[in-house]
């Protein structure tokens, strides 16, 4: 029954009025304003590769302990954005996160697509120390970004474990993933990261949100060139 089992107030939120309207909806939605509305965040990767523990720890700001996720895990998370780096003081932003973290194991990827329709973006979780399932990890990536509804979607690959002394460099796992074969329509970051220690968490959820932000802003002005 679990396979089955959709993210609880995902229908009830996202396509009450039904699918005609629901699609309507999912196309209209990346059009609001983003203080309107929490961003719909879709965490997805392989079984092991650190999903469940990134998810965690962004929450908890430490680490806990996981077990396999049978289904899903979701959480709303507050996220001040902005204002590192460079000479000239930037404003902060505060942006609300809604995480769907979803099982990785083969028997529950079919569901991946329901927990995707209508997602601002993706973050796909790797296992770098893990070069014997890169191969499968990329097959995932490109079958998940690849679904018409997912075009544009912006991808945050987080290249997890850079802990281990195992773990493949960036330039391996971008050329293992074929990151550069994802298609001009999906915007990506790599991020190295140690979901443990939270190391890289902060700095991808920044590349994601300009990623968003910047299709928001073009969708946009293709709203605004049509009306015209
Ligand atoms: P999943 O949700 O993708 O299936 P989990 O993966 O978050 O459940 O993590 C699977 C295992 O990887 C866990 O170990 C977890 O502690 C470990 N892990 C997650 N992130 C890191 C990381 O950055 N570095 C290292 N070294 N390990 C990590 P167990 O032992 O519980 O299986
Ligand atoms: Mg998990």
């Amino acid at each position: 029954m679990l396979l089955l089992q959709l993210p609880a107030n995902f229908l009830s939120s996202r396509s009450r009025m039904g699918n005609r309207l629901s699609e309507r909806h999912c196309r209209l939605l990346p059009l609001l304003p983003s203080s309107f509305q929490s961003l719909h965040i879709v965490i997805l990767g392989l079984d092991c590769a650190g999903k469940t523990t990134v998810l965690y720890r962004l929450r908890f700001n430490e680490f806990v302990n996981t077990v396999p996720t049978k289904g899903f895990n979701t959480e709303k998370i507050k996220v001040s954005l902005g204002g590192g780096g460079g000479g000239k003081r930037r404003r902060r932003t505060m942006a609300s996160f809604h995480f769907w973290d979803v099982g990785g194991q083969e028997k529950l990827r079919p569901l991946w697509r329901s927990y995707t329709r209508c997602a601002d973006g993706l973050v796909f979780v790797v296992d770098s120390a893990d070069g014997e399932r890169a191969e499968e990890a990329k097959t995932e990536l490109h079958k998940i970004t690849r679904l018409a509804e997912n075009q544009g979607v912006p991808v945050l690959v987080v290249a997890n474990k850079q802990d281990l002394r195992s773990s493949l460099s960036l330039a391996e796992v971008e050329r293992l993933l074929a990151l550069g074969e994802l298609g001009a329509a999906t915007p990506w970051h790599l991020q190295p990261a140690c979901a443990i220690i939270g190391e890289g968490l902060q700095e991808g959820l920044e590349k994601l949100y300009a990623m968003i932000a910047k299709r928001r802003k073009t969708l946009r002005q293709q709203g605004n060139k049509k009306k015209r």
